[in-house]
């Protein structure tokens, strides 16, 4: 008995101890001073909104879109947004580019539009990129919107666009500026470098000269001025999107950088900031040196998606995605790399959502405001299918299903979406239905139905597992099969006593 009762403590010990990076250690931790400063995640009306997003739009402007990606008869394979650095434009020609900055074709409202219907829920737009061009009126330095023949405030333009579709809008602020002269780049040491110059006690200065020293304290006041002034002008804003934060000068400024942070938070009840903004005082990026996230949603999903709840830890997170293979900026050229379909999309979306992400999807419109083609009709594709399915994406999270080869399921409440990417030749999907937690009990599907015809779905009786999961075959239909799209099923599941006679049975149609 004492035994059983020692074994039931070690247990629920264990158990306890999560395997996800949020939850109390056995390991002591180490003290900190800009580490996360809350364990776990946010539980916020704010954050509670962010997470039920679903999916988002991610917008890439500036003068970069004026080349796109071409000068003078060459083109430049590496991304367009950076083509400052292609070796194809002098420094002296991209800093002028501004001068020409003239989209007349540009339509905010029309832009919102798309997203809308696209589905979006979210956007983030560019206000600065590396490049240190401001697409607001920035009264800290003169490379802004204001200074080109357009004249006018774009980010304005977005923020009340966008606000008026009801769709809730991200800051994008690269901490990389090329065009201040205080900005200074960590070269080739990246964070994993600085994390093991903590680590051999070195002191890395990342300043050759007193001077350079000198002038990142103005970048940094710069910096500093800039973010208050967005939050200053556009306060409908839930978050800031930042970027570029690996630079050694502003990994070495941690303390400082949490400071700022904690003013912008107290400045902006309920803002949003995600991992991408600071490091902790070791140098250490996304999670700190005791394994939790700083801030409050993990953004190293870019073009890659986690493969299980596992990988994301229990973290919040997004996935932000381009079109092309590593295009953000509009390139003119997009036979280079392989094009997402709407659909490579479609399936991203529900695997993000599958496992408690947003998902966010790149444009790049032209140096005149407009979207490509291809943009506008992989918007419109996915749009479509968001239109019918959407219920299986927005506000939903990781189902109790395992991952199935047939796609990805989502779950609200006791409703469990099958998103079926993959659809079987023989026309039966097999669905693996969980063991039940509780004893004597079984889940079983009570109702299901196909979310595009509003059909109820026929299902047989597909055996069962010596672990307990039951399988059912959900027959898939001649309308449904002719569909060349993902389709979604909607599935109730309840649970049964074991022992009630053909409960199981009961359930089958
Ligand atoms: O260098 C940028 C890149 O141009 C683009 O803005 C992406 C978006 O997440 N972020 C940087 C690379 O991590």
């Amino acid at each position: 008995m004492k035994k059983t009762i020692l074994l039931s403590i070690i247990f629920c010990f264990i158990f306890s101890i999560s395997i996800f990076g949020q939850e109390k250690k056995v390991k002591e931790d180490i003290p900190l001073k800009h580490g996360a400063h809350r364990i776990g995640k946010r539980t916020d009306a704010y954050m509670q909104h962010w997470r039920e997003y679903g999916l988002g739009q991610f917008i890439h402007w500036g003068v970069y879109a004026i080349p796109g990606g071409q000068w003078n008869g060459k083109t430049t394979q590496y991304a367009a947004e950076w083509f400052r650095t292609s070796g194809l434009i002098s420094k002296e020609e991209y800093d002028n580019l501004y001068k020409e900055f003239n989209p007349t074709g540009f339509d905010a409202k029309q832009w919102a539009k798309m997203a809308k219907q696209m589905g979006a829920r979210y956007m983030i737009f560019t206000t600065k990129h590396h490049d240190g061009f401001c697409m607001w009126p920035s009264k800290y330095t003169d490379y802004t919107i204001a200074n080109t023949p357009y004249k006018k405030d774009i980010v304005k333009e977005l923020v009340d666009a966008y606000t008026e579709e009801g769709i809730d809008v991200y800051l994008y602020f690269s901490i990389i500026d090329w065009s201040h002269p205080g900005y200074v780049s960590g070269g080739n040491i990246n964070s994993a470098d600085i994390k093991k110059m903590y680590q051999e006690g070195k002191n890395h200065n990342p300043f050759k000269t007193e001077r350079q020293a000198g002038l990142y304290e103005e970048f940094k006041t710069f910096t500093r001025n800039q973010l208050f002034e967005l939050l200053d002008d556009y306060p409908q804003i839930k978050g800031l999107w930042f970027d570029g934060s690996w630079d050694v000068a502003w990994v070495k400024n941690a303390g400082w950088v949490d400071t700022l942070g904690l003013e912008l938070r107290e400045k902006h009840p309920g803002l949003i900031i995600g991992s991408r903004f600071r490091s902790d005082e070791f140098g250490n990026r996304h999670e700190d040196a005791n394994g939790y996230l700083i801030d409050d949603y993990d953004q190293r999903y870019e073009r890659n998606l986690p493969k299980d709840l596992k990988e994301t830890k229990g973290f919040d997170w997004d996935c932000v995605m381009t079109i092309p293979e590593n295009q953000w900026g509009y390139h003119r050229d997009w036979t280079l790399t392989y094009i997402k379909t709407p659909y490579d999309l479609i399936g991203m979306i529900v695997q993000a959502n599958s496992l408690d992400g947003n998902f966010v999807i790149n444009f790049g419109p032209d140096g005149k405001g407009n979207f490509r083609p291809e943009e506008i009709s992989i918007a419109k594709e996915v749009g479509k299918w968001m239109s019918v399915n959407n219920e299986a994406i927005y506000g939903t999270h990781h189902s109790i299903l395992e991952k199935q080869d047939w796609g990805y399921s989502t779950q609200k409440d006791s409703y469990i979406y099958l998103t079926v990417l993959n659809k079987p030749m023989n026309n039966l999907l097999k669905v693996k239905v969980p063991r039940s937690k509780t004893k004597d009990m079984i889940y079983v599907i009570e109702n299901a139905q196909y979310l595009s015809t509003k059909k109820v779905a026929k299902i047989q009786d597909g055996g069962r597992d010596k672990f307990g999961s039951v399988f059912y075959d959900i027959v898939i239909p001649k309308d449904i099969q002719k569909l060349n799209e993902p389709f979604v099923i909607k599935i109730k599941l309840k649970e049964v006593n074991k022992g009630e006679k053909d409960a199981y049975q009961q359930a089958i149609t």
